[in-house]
């Protein structure tokens, strides 16, 4: 979401919020106002209408090549009213009215810039804006405002994490953490997923996950490769959640609901990863280290294959999924387990494919995966 905008001023995809830079943004395409909508709609937790305009930002997206005319646009599946007319309007216009209101507007500028720190979620954003806060520097000096731990270090490597993680980047963290891992027991096994495993070139963060090669045996594996980043010196930042996964449950219906295996939400160090100075350094003085996100879940060995596609993503695709099991196939499918509801049985899976088989789709590699 941070990539919408060309910023005219620091010629950055990313946003330069720490400067303040006055609202100068040049719309990229009809998917960026859907977008812009979107996140609009999310900011007033108007679920509806915000996932029916990341849909049609998905259908755009999924599209050989851009819509330019309204015949073009008329065939297209998915689009409500309120789509279409904005569609419209910005074909036969090259503007919506509507997007460019938001895009001045000073409530949706505040809530983006704060929601982009780590750990600031809409509800704290809305409340800080309701307080009358309407930059980093206000929030940071206002007294009655207590940060957590994870928004302290949102702010304090805001400059870094708000840089996009390159695909060598994330390959370097993918070494780091599996050094620790072999460290621990040679038996347990990393593999790389969200957008890199898409094939993304960029990402927000680097996702993995960390299973040993039977299920239970990988109970203490994130509390010991924690401690080794630790050892080596590495670790900026450290959530850990202890798993509450219940093998009974029934799959979650909703996307949203976060997974209950163990995880943790880091910020790691990465040595080498040169910063050169320019508008998105926080500390102002050339270093050889950037700190990087990273995520890490940790599933028993025969759920594994059901975190592999929840965590791969996109987002939109895991939505999509989700509901064409549930509406076509009469199954609850979440990033823990496929229940058929028709047989009211869980169903097993030892790879991706395996759970594409009991949904009756050919199986969908990863980069085509980007909904
Ligand atoms: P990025 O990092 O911006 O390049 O994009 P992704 O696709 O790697 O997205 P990310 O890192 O936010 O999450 C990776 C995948 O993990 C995402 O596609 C779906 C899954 N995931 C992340 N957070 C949640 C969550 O809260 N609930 C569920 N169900 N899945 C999630
Ligand atoms: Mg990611």
């Amino acid at each position: 979401a941070l990539q919408f905008f060309m910023c005219h001023i620091c010629c950055s995809r990313l946003r330069c919020p720490p400067l303040r830079l006055p609202p100068v943004f040049v719309l990229l395409s009809l998917q960026d106002a859907f977008e812009v909508l979107a996140e609009n709609y999310e900011f007033s937790e108007m679920e509806g209408p915000c996932l029916a305009f990341r849909r049609a930002a998905s259908v755009l997206k999924s599209l050989p090549s851009a819509v330019e005319s309204l015949r073009a646009a008329q065939d297209l599946p998915c689009l409500g009213e309120h789509t279409k007319a904005v569609m419209e309007e910005i074909l036969r216009c090259g503007r919506s009215f509507e997007v460019e209101k938001i895009l001045s507007d000073e409530r949706f500028q505040t809530l983006k810039l704060f929601t982009s720190v780590f750990g600031v979620g809409p509800k704290t954003a809305e409340k800080w804006h309701r307080r009358g806060l309407r930059s980093f520097s206000e929030v940071l000096a206002e007294p009655s405002i207590h940060l957590n731990r994870m928004q302290q270090s949102g702010f304090l490597h805001y400059g870094d994490i708000s840089r996009a993680v390159s695909k060598a980047e994330a390959r370097a963290v993918g070494n780091i953490i599996d050094e620790a891992v072999r460290a621990i027991t040679p038996d347990a096994m990393l593999t790389l997923t969200g957008g890199f495993r898409r094939g993304k070139e960029f990402g927000h963060d680097v996702d993995l996950i960390v299973t040993a090669a039977e299920p239970g045996r990988e109970q203490n594996l994130l509390s010991e490769i924690i401690d080794s980043l630790k050892k080596q010196g590495i670790l900026l930042f450290c959530e850990y959640q202890a798993s509450t996964f219940d093998t009974t449950k029934l799959p979650s219906h909703r996307f949203e609901a976060m997974d209950h295996f163990a995880k943790c939400f880091l910020i790691l160090r990465l040595e080498g990863s040169r910063v050169d100075e320019g508008l998105h350094s926080a500390e102002g003085d050339s270093r050889n280290w950037r700190a990087v996100r990273v995520d890490l879940v940790s599933p028993p060995a025969d759920h594994f294959a059901f975190t592999l596609l929840g965590w791969t993503g996109s987002r939109q695709f895991e939505r999509d999924l989700r509901r064409f099991a549930r509406l076509e196939r009469r199954m609850l499918l979440d990033n823990h387990a496929l229940f058929d509801k028709t047989k009211k049985e869980f169903l097993t899976a030892t790879t991706e494919k395996d759970i594409f088989d009991h949904l009756g789709l050919e199986y969908i590699e990863p980069w085509q995966r980007n909904a």
